[in-house]
Order: C-alpha cells, then sequence, then structure tokens
C-alpha cells in the first residue's frame, strides 16, 4: 500500500487529500518534524533535503509533494480530476499544479522560514513575502470570475493544490479571502475528502503526541 510520510499541518495534505478524493488506499507514518529528526540519516536516506513529506510504493520513494499527486493521479486515478493529456485543458491543468507549489506556496515558505531561522530584517522580508503570496491570490480571483474552479465546472486535482494553500495563506497572510477565492474555496473544502484529511491529519498530531 502506498505509505505517505507526513508532519501535521504540512504538504503530505495534499497527497492525502488526493488519495481521499479519488479513494486510494494509502497508510500515514507520521513523521517527527523537529529539525534534527530531519537531520537524521535515517530521514535523509527518504529525504535527501531534510524535508518533508515522503510517499513510498513498493520500491518507488519520492520527496516532492505536487509530483507525489500527479504520480497518484497517473496510476491510481483511472483518468479522474485531471484533463487528459490531449485535451486543450491540459495545459492549464498544468499551470495551475505548478503555480500551486513554485509560486503560491513559496513565499508563504518564506514567511515560515524567516519567522524560525532568520531575525534580522524579519518585518521588510516577511512583508513582501505576504504581498506576493497575496499577488497570487488576486490572479486566481481574477481566473474565477466566471467559474466554479480553475478550469470550469469540472474540479480536478490542481484545485485541491491551491486549497491546500490557502489554508497557509489564511492563517499566515489573511483569513478575508477576495469573493470569487472565497467562494472557491469554501467550494472546494466543502468536499467529505477534505474533511477526511484533517481528520488523518489531526490523527497524525495525535499518533505524534502518544
Ligand atoms: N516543494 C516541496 C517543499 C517541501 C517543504 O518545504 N516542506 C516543508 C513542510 S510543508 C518542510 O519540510 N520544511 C522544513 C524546512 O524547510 O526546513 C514539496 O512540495 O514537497
Amino acid at each position: 500500500m502506498l505509505k505517505i510520510y507526513h508532519s501535521p499541518g504540512t504538504r503530505g495534505f495534499r497527497v492525502i487529500w488526493v488519495c481521499e478524493e479519488l479513494s486510494v488506499p494509502y497508510e500515514i507514518v507520521p513523521v517527527n518534524f523537529a529539525a534534527e529528526y530531519r537531520a537524521t540519516p535515517e530521514w535523509r536516506a527518504l529525504n535527501p533535503v531534510g524535508k518533508v513529506p515522503v510517499m513510498v510504493e513498493g520500491d518507488l520513494t519520492m520527496f516532492e509533494s505536487c509530483a507525489m499527486m500527479q504520480y497518484v493521479l497517473d496510476r491510481h486515478g483511472n483518468g479522474r480530476l485531471q484533463p487528459g493529456k490531449d485535451d486543450p485543458a491540459y495545459a492549464h491543468y498544468l499551470q495551475w499544479i505548478w503555480f500551486a507549489e513554485a509560486t503560491f506556496a513559496r513565499p508563504l515558505g518564506e514567511v515560515v522560514n524567516h519567522r524560525r531561522a532568520f531575525n534580522p530584517e524579519i518585518d521588510d522580508v516577511v512583508a513582501e513575502m505576504k504581498g506576493r503570496a497575496t499577488a497570487c491570490v488576486e490572479a486566481l480571483d481574477a481566473a474565477l470570475s466566471d467559474r466554479a474552479y480553475l478550469q470550469g465546472d469540472t474540479m480536478n486535482a490542481a484545485d485541491l493544490s491551491i486549497c491546500y494553500v490557502m489554508r497557509g495563506y489564511r492563517r499566515m497572510v489573511s483569513e478575508a479571502l477576495p469573493a470569487n477565492v472565497q467562494a472557491y474555496f469554501d467550494r472546494v473544502t466543502a468536499l467529505p475528502s477534505y474533511e477526511a484529511a484533517v481528520k488523518a491529519d489531526a490523527e497524525t498530531s495525535e499518533r505524534l503526541k502518544g
């Protein structure tokens, strides 16, 4: 079975969510997020840069969360949650799924890193990164002006990936979202698979405490 090595509240959430939405069986291996543990040779053997998450299936080990989502879709999705490669929507599907991690999550990650690790000039850097994340939310609001999901009436995995990052944006930058983004976030997080992912995340937290 697919194993997701996950620390509560981190990017493994989007992989858990896509598995829940597709009803793909998976098992969570809770990971101690302490920097000391992530620096151990044991963890570095799974993730060479000492981050989370990691996904293992059989002999395969992966350490990039959106690539894991894509693998789950391609291997276990039977065409669900993504347009086919010949579909004209495929190019923008790629755009949004990459945007979620490379452009939207990145400045939020810098807010976390600067709070945790670097004290000098923290206010300037954090303000700049929050501004960059807000520019992403504004771009999403414009894209969503005439549609329910990023690519029209049909939800796909890019929507899950974006809404995972939106959780971080609401926590770190602003709970108030522009109208189209708010309606979209509410719609996507009303899915039973979202509730199941939240529950799995909370259970991971409990397992680490126990
Ligand atoms: N692009 C990577 C980013 C992984 C990442 O930054 N994970 C965070 C938690 S969500 C982490 O491990 N941070 C610890 C650190 O950077 O020291 C992915 O999507 O898997």
